[in-house]
């Protein structure tokens, strides 16, 4: 029987490739120059997809596939793909929850502290001398008990919860439905910044939580207050966000995801309240492996048994 079609959106890793070779004949999209005629060339064998939450797959390629019937994506964001519309073509669309919680976490985590000790500045400090020429670094800021507000307590924001309650913290959350535990609720973003001194921000992107922190959030946060995100860049207004910084209105920041990836303005990068990084929340060997390991589980599972480890709730309904 010759092996099934999986168009192959994006660069993926050896080990990743090396467990679907012996059952796909795998389609590498990206290195095609025409990628009109690659598709019109496979576009009634393709069966399945593999993507991730960047590249995503658009509708019409999913309308062209006729033969399509599984997206499977490498992260748990999947905003760039539209799952109800799969599912209204009987496609599945599976992620990679859970396993990725303490990266993300400790990623948040780690910007936090790195903000507010002034980690870049200080390691700035250490390495071009200025220490023994000017003498010692100045104080910085504690993260010891501290009003952490939390919005989006999903799965990465109650294991940021987590961590935070080591720093004895007070915590603050905001979703669109209370959580049964024993932080503060707020009823708004805009509530929740009033109250907290950081707020983590950890939604999924797309565009129900499209800046979702808005200047008015921002300005909540307040001149003392920090932002730390590490969801989607589209969930905060980044260009209030510059301004708020710029003039003052909010303290600090630690980012590891931008509007417009990979270009980061540069006001971001010249300022010294800002941290940041290149999207690398999930990004260790461990933990992309775990990731892997689900993409092509889901895979493997699918045309094996006709079952998914872990569909997106839009797909919930379509017993697979
Ligand atoms: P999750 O378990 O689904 O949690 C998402 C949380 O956001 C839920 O508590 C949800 O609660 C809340 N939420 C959703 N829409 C909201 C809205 N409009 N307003 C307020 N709260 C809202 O997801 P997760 O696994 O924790 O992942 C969260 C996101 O992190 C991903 O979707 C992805 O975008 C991002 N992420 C980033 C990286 C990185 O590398 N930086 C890595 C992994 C994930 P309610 O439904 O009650 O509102
Ligand atoms: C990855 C992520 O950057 O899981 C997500 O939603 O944003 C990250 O883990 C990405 O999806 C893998 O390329």
């Amino acid at each position: 029987m010759p092996k099934r079609k999986l168009l192959q959106i994006g660069d993926i890793t050896p080990r990743m490739a090396s467990r679907l070779e012996a059952d796909f004949d795998i389609i590498e999209y990206f290195k095609f120059e025409d990628k009109k005629k690659i598709i019109s060339e496979n576009e009634t064998e393709i069966v399945c997809v593999l993507t991730d939450g960047h590249w995503g797959v658009p509708d019409n390629l999913m309308e062209r596939l006729t033969k399509l019937e599984i997206v499977s994506s490498y992260g748990v964001g999947y905003d760039a793909i539209d799952a109800n519309f799969a599912a209204s073509k009987n496609i599945v669309v599976t992620n990679t929850p859970e396993v990725l919680n303490d990266e993300v976490a400790d990623t948040a985590i780690m910007l936090w502290l790195a903000v507010y000790r002034q980690l870049i500045q200080a390691d700035k400090w250490a390495r071009l001398g200025t220490w023994e020429k000017e003498g010692s670094f100045p104080l910085s800021r504690s993260v010891q008990n501290q009003k952490v507000g939390i919005l989006g307590l999903g799965r990465i924001g109650e294991t940021i919860a987590k961590r935070v309650k080591a720093f004895e913290a007070e915590i603050h959350y905001h979703s669109r439905s209370p959580k049964n535990n024993n932080y503060h609720y707020h009823f708004s973003p805009k509530e929740l910044a009033k109250n907290v001194d950081v707020l983590f921000v950890i939604t999924p992107g797309g565009n129900t939580t499209k800046h979702l922190v808005d200047e008015g959030v921002l300005k909540a946060l307040g001149k003392s207050g920090t932002l730390i995100n590490v969801s989607r860049g589209s969930v905060v207004d980044e260009k209030a966000l510059i301004e708020s910084l710029q003039t003052g209105t909010l303290g600090a920041a630690g980012l590891d995801v931008f509007e417009a990836e990979p270009f980061i303005p540069d006001e971001l990068k010249n300022m010294a309240n800002v941290v940041l990084t290149p999207h690398i929340g999930s990004a260790t060997t461990q933990t992309r492996q775990a990731m892997g390991d689900l993409t092509c589980d889901n895979l493997l599972s699918y045309f094996k048994s006709g079952k998914v480890f872990t569909p997106v709730p839009e797909c919930s309904n379509l017993n697979v």
